[in-house]
């Protein structure tokens, strides 16, 4: 199906030299399929199937067993998991939800597992976490770009169109990646670490820049702290026993510092690849440190970004669906930022909550004494994306409430007690903000369909019958409110309205007044540490990943393909995108299928210390010697978070998704 524009709405290119990938052509396909919820649903008892219900009995239901487990076991009894996909509006309004209307600490949401690790690492080291400080057509001008576990040919296609100009104007561009994805095939140059050794990597080209002399004492002395102490650590980082770590010969990192060192402007761009870890954050601050080094941030066409992930994964970080923070980047710490959000929303500061639990302790502490007994989620299908995934199903479908809205019946929804159908993108409207910190409207392109209501207004409603008014469910009305909430907040939405947006090409934050023009550049003459300074953070590499043994002597490592998107809730459901890439599969180095007695196509049990999942062996030299890859986007016993570690890094809560040890065995018969 095509979506017809209503005629108010006029088309308009997209900002940020935008372009749809093959999930974005099909899309329109999910807005009538026959695999729509379009009624909400009721399971009657803890066995029964779900069947078919009226709104006001479904929110009147979960209405009432909420009050009645929060009288029985106190607010923390209910939780809120949230999503990285939801508008800024939607996002905003589950935060203050949880907060006001059901008074829980308990509400992180899927950007945990996401752009947690590189949020932290900026924080620190820029006191400021916007994914690309600089406006995404600087690539084009950079002389030399270093992406770093990021496959943004199959992740981010739109962005291939501006690496294509830089290389055109003699740019040069560096990837690393484990895998030669179809990224690493556009590059100069493809450095293969192993998985989980970057932060090796990362301090090697530090100290070889520095070594030779390449570093920017000038920017390092004006604009920075911590120098000295960063020298001293990297010291310990020259190029053969990083080659020993990593497995990157010395002549690759060598190339790839005097490519950086050599370049007149140059950027360092991360992915979930260098992220998902349990050192995430100092591996993404050693990346930092890099950049500062070169003294790159700052600079047009220079600088450091994280490659922010989901439709609203900028957005979606910024207004309080993270277990610590308020809107605007305000902090649930601080006792300023804590009365300035109070006073918005018409509550007293003491009444807010304190910090939660990040993403998988919430969910990993489900039923248990201490944890949540119901759980509403918004945007996320964790029984699929979350690690460690076999253990959460089981704590979600111990719960005394499992309530999921969603617009498919996706894995998590088919568990739930009580099932939500919402609006999808095109029903309703809202902004988001894209990974340039570009706020962008996003306008409601048809009505939605009998029977499915817009997410705003559930949410509104929910909270009216938990004894909270105040909750507005008109778009325009809750941004501006936002837009209050965030006022003097790091993302500073102030000065944004629907009438500014409606009239460009979106408006960068922070802006913090109607006559500010916002801020496409952050960094030009100062950081947002308190002393405008950026900081080094001296990070050490230690194997802290599970190390291959005896019984398990592969690196698994997961992600993403080209034709599926997440949990696969949506894509698996559009019959192009099931062709294009039907099953899950593993990629195997020819080498060790050999060793293993596997051909191409064959099935094969991959186990880690969490469980076994089954898949399509794919024999490939894509990937390298003792490392496995598997896409995570199958549910069922083809999920790759059966295997992942649930490991989480200490300062962003991010869990290892990107290696654990794993061993790999035949299945039985080859498929056909
Ligand atoms: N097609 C498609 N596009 C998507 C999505 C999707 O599901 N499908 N999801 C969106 C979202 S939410 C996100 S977060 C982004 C993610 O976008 P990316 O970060 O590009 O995606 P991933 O495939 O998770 O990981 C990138 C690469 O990291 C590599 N890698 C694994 N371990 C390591 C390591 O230790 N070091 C290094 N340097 N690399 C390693 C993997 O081989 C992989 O190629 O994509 C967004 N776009
Ligand atoms: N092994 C492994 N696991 C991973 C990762 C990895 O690289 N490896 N990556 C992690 C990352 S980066 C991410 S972002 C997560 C993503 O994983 P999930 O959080 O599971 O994300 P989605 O599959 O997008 O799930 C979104 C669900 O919400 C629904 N939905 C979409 N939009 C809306 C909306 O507006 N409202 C509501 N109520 N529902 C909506 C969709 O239909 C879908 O069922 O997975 C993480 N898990
Ligand atoms: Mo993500």
């Amino acid at each position: 199906m095509t979506v017809r524009p209503d005629a108010t709405v006029r088309p308009r290119p997209f900002p940020a030299g935008g372009g749809l990938c093959v999930k974005g052509w099909t899309s329109g396909s999910l807005l009538d399929s026959p695999h729509r919820l379009t009624t909400p649903l009721i399971r009657d008892g803890r066995d029964g199937p779900l069947r078919p219900a009226q709104w006001d009995e479904a929110l009147s239901l979960i209405a009432a067993r909420l009050a009645a487990l929060r009288a029985e076991h106190g607010p923390d009894a209910v939780a809120v998991f949230g999503g990285g996909g939801l508008t800024n509006e939607k996002a905003y309004q589950l935060g203050k939800f949880a907060r006001v209307a059901l008074r829980t600490s308990r509400i992180d949401y899927n950007g945990r597992f996401c752009m947690s690790s590189a949020a932290a690492a900026g924080n620190r080291a820029f006191g400021i976490d916007r994914g690309l400080p600089f406006p995404v057509a600087d690539i084009a001008d950079a002389g030399a770009v270093l992406l770093v576990g990021c496959n943004v040919a199959e992740t981010m296609p739109p962005i291939t169109r501006h690496l294509n100009a830089q290389r055109a104007k003699g740019g040069t561009l560096i990837v690393v990646d484990p895998r030669r994805t179809a990224t690493a095939r556009l590059a100069d140059l493809h450095l293969r670490p192993h998985p989980g050794t970057d932060l090796a990597l990362a301090c090697g080209l530090a100290h070889l820049v520095i070594a030779d002399g390449h570093h920017d004492l000038d920017y390092i002395e004006r604009r920075t702290t911590g120098f000295d102490a960063l020298r001293r650590v990297l010291a310990h980082y020259w190029p053969e026993r990083v080659e020993r770590v990593t497995g990157v010969p010395v002549a690759a990192q060598r190339a790839a510092a005097a490519a950086l060192a050599g370049a007149r402007t140059a950027l360092v761009m991360t992915g979930r690849g260098t992220e998902q870890h349990s050192n995430g954050t100092d591996t993404v601050q050693a990346w930092i440190n890099l950049a500062l080094a070169l003294g790159l941030p700052g600079a047009p066409g220079s600088g450091y970004g994280c490659v922010t992930g989901q439709g609203n994964g900028q957005g979606g970080r910024e207004h309080g669906q993270k277990a610590d923070q308020l809107p605007g980047y305000r902090s649930i710490r601080d006792d300023a930022d804590r009365a300035h959000v109070a006073a918005v929303w018409g509550v007293r500061p003491d009444d807010l909550p304190g910090p939660g639990q990040s993403a998988y302790e919430l969910l990993d502490g489900l039923g248990t004494a201490d944890g949540s007994r119901a759980l509403l989620v918004f945007g996320s299908n964790p029984v699929v994306s979350a690690p460690n995934a076999g253990h959460i199903e089981r704590a979600l479908r111990g719960l005394d409430l499992l309530v999921v809205a969603d617009f498919v019946l996706s894995e998590t929804a088919a568990i739930a007690d009580v099932v939500l159908p919402v609006c999808q993108w095109a029903e309703e409207s809202g902004t988001i903000t894209n990974l340039e910190g570009r706020v962008i409207r996003r306008r409601r392109a048809r009505p939605a369909p009998p029977g499915v209501r817009d997410e705003l207004d559930v949410v509104a409603d929910l909270a009216r019958r938990l004894g909270a008014p105040g909750f507005d469910a008109d778009p325009e009305t809750v941004f501006a409110e936002l837009g209050a909430a965030s006022s003097g907040g790091r993302a500073d939405y102030a000065g944004i309205t629907y009438d500014r947006l409606d009239q460009g090409d979106g408006v960068f934050w922070p802006c913090p007044s109607a006559d500010h023009p916002g801020t496409p550049r952050l960094f030009a003459e100062r950081f947002a540490t308190l002393d405008g300074r950026a900081v080094f953070h001296p990070v050490e590499y230690a194997p802290v990943t599970e190390r291959p043994d005896a019984e398990f002597p592969l690196r698994l490592t997961t992600g993403r393909v080209l034709a599926h998107y997440q949990s696969g809730a949506q894509t698996r459901r559009i019959d192009e995108l099931a062709a294009a890439e039907g099953a899950v599969f593993v990629q195997l180095n020819p080498a060790n299928a050999a060793e293993l007695g596997v051909r191409d196509g064959d099935m094969v049990r991959v186990r880690t210390r969490r469980g076994a999942a089954i898949a399509a062996a794919r024999v490939t030299d894509d990937v390298p010697v003792d490392t496995v890859f598997m896409p995570f986007h199958w549910a069922g016993d083809g999920r790759a978070n059966l295997l992942t570690d649930p490991k989480l890094d200490p300062v962003s809560g991010m869990p290892a998704f990107k290696v654990c040890a794993a061993r790999v065995d035949r299945a039985g018969e080859r498929a056909s």
